[in-house]
């Protein structure tokens, strides 16, 4: 009798190493912690777009404590400041984003293509009405870790076309990890709600109490690989012992099924 009964699988152990329509699906619905693809890139080519990206210089977000720094666009930043100056700004910072593509190689193409081939999906950058594209793609170093927080539009960002995805997830490519005991990502089983933004806490932190009780699944980033995760599902990042460099950006999924990418 009791031969035929399942064991039970823990969430946090439901992690992909393949990205698949059904892996992605899993994803979507929160089934799964998350998607990892190992090498996504080579170590040379890692090197090669931080390279690129030193040249152009990062700068911090605007207001984010612990401070993040990064190369490229936000929506984050500008959604209190106005969306034409955003869909401005993007002109200029697609182009330094092109000159470090061609001084490396272009991640964004390739996640696009993953995306259509491997999840079976019809993928792109994300537009406005006007067919101006969403900035997507930031250079990004997070050392000294993040406050427990969600990505996700629909909740923080309504008003812009990008609200309209009904699920939210990011992907994540290392370029530089010189500490990899540390840094670590963490992924709750624990979807933000809008009753949650009672337990807000600075900019765009949470109290810790919001994730109490949900299963946690723990990954240590890796130079070259890909992580995708659900980005509603609450999450953070352990500080980091020295660099801890990515290239990142969010997927959502529209009412259509079409994949959109932004930052
Ligand atoms: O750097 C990471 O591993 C995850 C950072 C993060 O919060 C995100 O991509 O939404
Ligand atoms: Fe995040």
């Amino acid at each position: 009798m009791y031969m035929n009964a399942q064991p039970h699988r823990y969430w946090s152990g439901l992690a992909e190493n393949r990205l698949t329509r059904r892996t992605f699906a899993g994803l979507l619905d929160g089934r799964i912690p998350f998607i990892r693809i190992s090498n996504f890139a080579s170590r040379e080519e890692c090197e090669a777009l931080l390279a690129s990206a030193m040249k152009e210089g990062f700068s911090p977000y605007r207001g984010v404590e612990p401070v993040i720094d990064r190369i490229g666009n936000t929506v984050f930043e500008y959604n209190s400041i106005s969306k034409h100056e955003y869909f401005e700004k993007n002109i200029e910072l697609n182009r330094v984003q092109q000159r470090m593509f061609d001084g490396s190689f272009n991640p964004m193409e390739r996640i696009i293509g993953l995306l259509q081939r491997q999840a079976q999906r019809s993928a792109g950058v994300a537009k406005n009405m006007a067919g101006k594209p969403y900035y997507a793609g930031l250079v990004r170093r997070i050392e000294q870790g993040t406050l427990l927080h969600v990505d996700f539009a629909p909740g923080e960002q309504p008003g812009w076309e990008v609200a309209d995805v009904r699920e939210q997830l990011a992907w994540n490519l290392y370029l530089r990890v010189s500490g990899p005991k540390s840094g670590h990502t963490h992924i709750y089983e624990r979807q933000w709600r809008p009753a949650d933004d009672a337990l807000k806490e600075g900019v765009y932190g949470y109290n810790a109490r919001v994730v109490v009780g949900a299963e946690e699944a723990i990954f240590a980033p890796t130079v070259g690989e890909v992580v995708i995760f659900n980005t509603r599902n609450f999450h953070y990042v352990e500080p980091a012992r020295g660099e801890r460099v990515s290239f990142t950006s969010a997927i959502g999924r529209l009412p259509s099924g079409e994949l959109v990418l932004w930052s």
